[in-house]
């Protein structure tokens, strides 16, 4: 039986960054065989993100499958964390959706470990409870039957969309404390809000799980009629507040390494 315990896969759309990222990174894991790469070409970005880490997924020969950008460098021994992690996780929640090293916790503050260009963002306890994931790192069970819908398309809010499949399903998603380095931060552009509309218009349609999701770059609006709009309008006052908070906070001399998202 193998003993690959993790299947890692990417889409590649910049193999010299690729290479010199997530494959450096992770040689030790390959080499000691806990985990396996799987590397989706994208050059010339012909498939979208959902349908390229679709075609990963069904190659993964672990039952444990991390999807991360190319741009995404693991620290020593991060298979072995992630793993300790998913043994916290299924004391309490053996059923767990999506998990993820970075996102934006039930309650709107940022939760997860992670070191990107915008600084060390340690938000504290993790695990926790989240409702959407930062698409830089995520992680899945195949035996949990999700995978990433290709109508969607782009390649944005694909976790995003994920977290709701997964919480639609009865499934809860995670922040852990498995920290890793991201060289590039969130891009807010055209293909952003184009995917944001599909987001909307297919979760107006079904029995979303949250009327409203906010992930780590924008909040978005699932709900369609008035109730939705009136969610939405909520969902910004209180995010305005808890950025005052938060602010005032920052400036009384905490960090994003000392800030609890369980605090605000
Ligand atoms: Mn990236």
């Amino acid at each position: 039986m193998s003993k690959t315990r993790v299947s890692i896969v990417t889409c590649v759309n910049d193999n010299d960054k690729y290479e010199s990222c997530a494959r450096e990174s992770l040689a030790e894991s390959c080499q000691n065989e806990s985990a396996e790469l799987i590397a989706v070409d994208n050059t010339g970005n012909l498939l979208s993100a959902p349908r390229a880490l679709n075609d990963g997924l069904k190659r993964a020969r672990a039952n444990i499958v991390v999807c991360c950008h190319q741009d995404v460098i693991f620290p020593p021994n991060w298979v072995e964390n992630l793993l300790e992690q998913i043994t916290v996780i299924e004391q309490t929640q053996k059923n767990w959706g999506v998990l993820g090293t970075f996102g934006v916790a039930e309650n709107g503050m940022f939760a997860g470990h992670i070191i990107d260009v915008h600084g060390h963002f340690w938000c504290e306890p993790l695990p926790a409870e989240v409702q959407s994931l930062d698409e830089h790192c995520l992680i899945m069970r195949k035996d949990s039957g999700l995978n990433f819908d290709e109508n969607l398309g782009g390649f944005h809010l694909y976790g995003a969309d994920l977290c709701l499949e997964a919480l639609s399903k009865g499934m809860s998603n995670f922040a852990i404390d498995a920290p890793v380095k991201h060289l590039s931060g969130g891009k807010v552009d055209a293909d952003f809000f184009e995917t944001a509309d599909r987001l909307y218009k297919k979760w107006k349609q079904l029995n979303t799980p949250l009327p409203v999701i906010q992930t780590t770059c924008k909040m978005i609006r699932l709900q369609s009629g008035l109730k939705g709009l009136i969610s939405y309008r909520i969902a910004r006052i209180k995010r305005k507040r808890r950025r005052k908070k938060v602010k005032k906070l920052l400036q009384a001399g905490y960090d994003y390494t000392t800030l609890r998202h369980d605090s605000i």
